[in-house]
């Protein structure tokens, strides 16, 4: 590692307390030994891959770095290395787009898993698969890993704290290795303080110049206020992390041959600008001096939690979406926003941030999806997806030592989306026998069959499953497990019950008298459909019932070792019909605002996510593994219509459907208006409501019915028409 050029030093003494002190205390020195947050000689470090996924494919396919390349996918492009970027190539593009603007483009289809095969391939022409592949990221997510680990071994054990933010970004408190180079090239700050008195200062370091190297340095704006000043304690800090970063960097480039741009601050967030500040293969320096200046000129709509709709939120509110304009905002103003966002937004726009990095890189879930295009319309189709879903799951299972019960899944959970309506289920995964790939797949149809007798589910847009709840391996909580599989296996039969309901609502007899002509073609507008949900329900109830015995009979062996572990705590606090109730956290997701909250994604705030408690969400929706943002996987525009009586849009492929639904409520209420004006006049004046109600329920039976088969997603009061101009973001 370079280091600057020796300075003399001299001995620390009483008479010292007369030289030029830096402004910074023994104490905030000290408490550089222990990660403090709070101390000004913090130093963070933020390293992000340049152009990932093409560097990751220039490196597989042994390409020169300068080869223009583009990362494929069906017909968009999701990575475009730099000398790609140089002829305009960029994410908004397609692919043919891209071949007219840069002809020697090499353009490669990420892998896919084909339906029905064992693993992954890089499959020729796999753009033109879409119906029937899904994209696999393994790939990039095992040279994720060989990187993590290359930037670990090019620190030294014991100083290093690394967090893992997605699949190419990591943060290094740089703290403990700074405190201790620092100690060893300045010996003068190796003793007590005078007086032995923490708070006294700190002397000045000896030097008036930093050798910065080729670092991009932020400089102070154009009066240049505070340049004047010698470096002080702050600034030789960043040094020392300068040198250190960009040996971390070189170890990757020389070990794997990537390149990564990085940026050194006092904290998080302000070292993430800096490394996208300059990019490619650069290191972007912000001294605390320089700190104000810096993001002062930045959107604050690029600061994480700011990204989705608190800043826009502010913007609307301020009419402005520069920092620099918001710092002219008094306090008082900001906390318009709320008392607890508004004081936490006056810090964060001049550079504060108290959050920890977390040297905790483990995954916490996994997640498999696809986006159906066209959609899958049987139980028998989602099930050969979730064999592809859960092969790619299990593998990584098996990476992260599932075999070796290593780590280990809690919880399994189901995604299914029609239309706009999102449905999941979730369910335990039972801990008293190994892991296994068949295992996961009879929990994931049992799943799916669940979402088939609970309602209509075809046509199905988007499917995914995840599991969750990972683990160390564990011995003890045997009972927890069991006893969450009992409460599933209630779940089960309520969901069971649901499915019976349904059933015998539907087989009740039909009216005999009223209105036999319309009835007879609504039930052939709808009988059509009907057969082959029915015929899908029948499959899914029979598979359902069939494993629902099985699991019985496992289950009625493992509760007596349940019984004998004493177990006899009941999780009361789980709520068996919240869809996130098997798998809510312990503890509540960090406030969005909350400045001490670890999530780094510069997206939707937590608490605006659905899934939020799923770890390390990645900061892009079509990550496969970021399931709180799966709805919106492949961010492409979705054909709408406008409905205008709804006066909502909604996808095309949903126009027949939700014109049916139309017809069939304007019948009913037409049915309804007439049998309403034939209520004996007698039962009127007993004013018997709950005969009336009777009355048209009778008359209206068939119809209801008909509507019931209809997805909730217009009638239903949380998806109601008003408030579903939110749900069309994710079609547009
Ligand atoms: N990614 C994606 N879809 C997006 C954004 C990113 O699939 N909308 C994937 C491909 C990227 C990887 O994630 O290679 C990392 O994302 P970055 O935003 O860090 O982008 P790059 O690494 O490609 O480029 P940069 O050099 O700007 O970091
Ligand atoms: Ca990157």
């Amino acid at each position: 590692m370079s280091s600057p050029a020796p300075f003399i030093h001299s001995p620390l003494s009483i008479s010292s307390r007369r030289t030029p002190k830096s402004q910074f205390t023994y104490k905030q020195l000290h408490q550089l030994k222990s990660y403090s947050t709070t101390t000004p000689l913090r130093v963070i470090a933020h390293i992000d891959l340049d152009a990932f996924y093409a560097q990751c494919e220039t490196v597989r396919l042994g390409l020169s770095p300068n080869l223009p390349l583009a990362v494929q996918q069906w017909q968009g492009l999701i990575a475009i290395n730099y000398p790609a970027r140089a002829y305009g190539l960029n994410r908004h593009i397609t692919s043919t787009e891209a071949l007219k603007l840069c002809p020697e483009v090499h353009l490669q289809h990420v892998a896919t898993w084909k339906e029905g095969d064992e693993k992954w391939a890089y499959h020729p022409e796999a753009y033109k698969h879409i119906a029937t592949h899904k994209v696999s990221l393994d790939p990039y997510r095992l040279e994720s890993r060989r990187i993590l680990k290359c930037i670990k071994e090019a620190l030294p054990e014991k100083e290093q704290r690394v967090e893992k933010a997605s699949i190419d970004e990591v943060f290094i408190d740089l703290s403990v290795q700074v405190h201790r180079i620092l100690l060893e090239r300045y010996p003068e700050l190796r003793g007590l303080a005078p007086y032995d008195d923490p708070m006294e200062r700190l002397p000045k370091p000896p030097t008036t110049v930093l050798n910065w190297e080729a670092d991009t340095l932020i400089g102070m704006g154009e009066d240049g206020e505070g340049e004047e000043m010698d470096p002080d304690w702050d600034d030789v800090c960043m040094v020392i992390a300068s040198e250190i970063v960009r040996d971390v960097r070189r170890a990757v480039a020389e070990e794997l041959h990537y390149t990564c741009s990085s940026g050194i601050a006092r904290n998080k967030m302000l070292a993430k600008l800096g490394s996208g500040y300059k990019k490619p293969n650069q290191q972007t320096v912000i001294r605390n001096r320089a700190a104000k200046h810096f993001l002062s000129e930045f959107k604050f709509t690029k600061i994480r939690m700011l990204g989705g709709k608190l800043g826009d939120e502010v913007v609307a509110m301020f009419s402005t979406d520069l920092v620099r304009d918001l710092l002219e905002q008094p306090l008082e103003q900001l906390k318009r926003l709320g008392d607890d966002t508004g004081s936490w937004l006056y810090s964060t726009i001049r550079g504060e941030d108290n959050s920890e990095v977390n040297p905790r890189t483990q995954i916490k879930s996994m997640l498999s999806a696809k986006s159906f295009r066209p959609a899958i319309n049987s139980f028998e189709q989602g099930i050969r997806w979730l064999r592809i879903f859960v092969a790619d799951i299990f593998s990584r299972c098996v990476e992260e030592g599932v075999l070796e019960n290593k780590r280990r899944p809690k919880t399994i959970n189901l995604h299914h989306r029609q239309g706009m309506q999102t449905r999941s289920r979730q369910s335990p995964i039972p801990q008293g026998k190994p892991l296994s790939e068949a295992m996961l797949f009879d929990l994931a149809k049992n799943l799916l069959a669940q979402v088939v007798v609970d309602g209509r589910a075809w046509p199905c847009a988007n499917l995914s499953l995840s599991v969750g709840g990972f683990e160390d391996g564990v011995t003890n909580n045997r009972g927890i497990g069991l006893f969450l599989v009992r409460g599933e296996e209630a779940k089960a039969v309520l969901a069971n019950e649901r499915g019976g309901g349904l059933e015998a609502r539907n087989s009740g007899p039909p009216p005999a008298k009223r209105r036999r002509r319309e009835r007879e073609n609504i039930q052939n507008f709808f009988r059509a459909r009907e057969e082959r949900n029915q015929k899908d329900f029948n499959v899914a109830r029979a598979f359902l019932k069939a494993s629902r015995e099985t699991t019985r009979d496992e289950m009625e062996e493992e509760y007596q070792d349940d019984e004998s572990d004493g177990f006899e705590h009941l999780p009361s606090e789980l709520d068996f019909d919240s869809p996130d109730a098997l798998s809510r956290p312990s503890t509540p997701p960090p406030h969005p605002h909350d400045p001490n909250g670890n999530r780094y994604d510069t997206g939707t705030p937590p608490s605006a996510q659905p899934n939020s408690h799923l770890d390390n969400p990645p900061p892009y929706q079509h990550y496969s593994d970021a399931p709180h943002k799966a709805p919106a996987l492949h961010q492409q525009t979705i054909d709408t219509f406008f409905c205008s009586r709804c006066n909502i849009h909604l996808p095309s492929t949903e126009k027949s459907e939700h014109e049916d639904f139309h017809f069939a409520m304007d019948l009913s209420k037409e049915i309804r208006e007439e049998e309403r004006r034939q209520i004996p006049a007698t039962w009127r004046r007993w004013g018997g409501k709950r005969k009336r109600r009777e009355w048209n329920w009778i008359g209206s039976n068939e119809v209801d019915f008909i509507l019931s088969s209809f997805q909730a997603f217009v009638v239903s009061p949380s998806l109601g028409i008003s408030s579903s101009s939110s749900n069309l973001i994710s079609f547009t």
